[in-house]
């Protein structure tokens, strides 16, 4: 797929003010009973996206998860990879992530250089996207793991800056992330500051477990909201957020 489609669609979407949904699967997470209820629920109720990865994934189930999404249905497959190890040929895109609220030269552009010849290869869209953590009020995964800042929930202005930064540098989506598991979701009023200052798509996710909380997000700003945990508990729930999405 690299025809552009995903990001193009994306784009469009935006124009035409369509909200989008991506539910997140980490492939450490995968209980299949609750796997396979979920992908039925998401393709009956046209889920817009899935996105796969975590922050650290310890187990070999990437390709097995990837094929078996596509066996079930065909929602496009966008790779969200913690680390270059988590690549595979058999999703549809990737977000080619920039942690640009950090100052960790490895995931600012280290790990690009390394995969960058595997994906050159690749049949994978590769979507470059300025990711920015903001702190979610613990301690995520993502944090430890990328040995950077979160920037202050509190600092609009700070998420402004970099946010236009990294469209200044060519990033084609800006992706404000509380961390999975975070217990305070992006602030609405950062959302709202940054998707008014920026052109590309905003992506928005981290701690959303309510659909009053995907369409609180989407009306301030988001084009994509993105929900992990709360539907892996409780898969039922993608039926509500895609309510409050459409
Ligand atoms: C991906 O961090 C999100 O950006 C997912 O977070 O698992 O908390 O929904 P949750």
């Amino acid at each position: 797929m690299n025809d552009k489609k995903l990001y193009s669609g994306l784009v469009e979407a935006k124009r035409l003010g369509e909200k989008k949904l991506a539910v997140l699967f980490d492939p450490d997470k995968l209980r299949l009973q609750k796997m396979e209820q979920a992908l039925d629920l998401a393709a009956d109720c046209g889920v817009d996206y899935f996105f796969i990865g975590g922050s650290l994934v310890v187990n070999n189930m990437l390709d097995a998860l990837l094929s078996k999404i596509k066996e079930r249905c065909a929602i496009p497959m966008i790779l969200f990879p913690g680390n270059s190890f988590q690549l595979s040929y058999r999703a549809d895109g990737l977000l080619f992530l920039s942690l640009i609220s950090g100052r960790n030269p490895e995931l600012l552009i280290g790990q690009h250089v390394i995969s960058a010849p595997f994906l050159k290869m690749s049949p994978l869209e590769i979507i470059s996207t300025g990711y920015m953590l903001i702190d979610g009020g613990v301690q995520t995964s993502v944090q430890y793991m990328s040995n950077t800042y979160p920037i202050p929930a509190h600092k609009d202005d700070i998420a402004v800056c970099t946010a236009l930064a990294g469209e200044m540098l060519g990033l084609k989506l800006i992706y404000l992330d509380a961390g999975s598991g975070a217990k305070n979701p992006v602030p609405e009023s950062m959302i709202e500051a940054v998707g008014g200052a920026v052109s590309v798509p905003l992506i928005v996710g981290g701690g959303i477990r309510t659909p009053e909380k995907v369409a609180a997000n989407l009306r301030a700003g988001a084009d994509l909201v993105v929900v992990g945990n709360a539907i892996e508990k409780d898969p039922g729930l993608i039926r509500e957020m895609m309510n409050a999405v459409r």
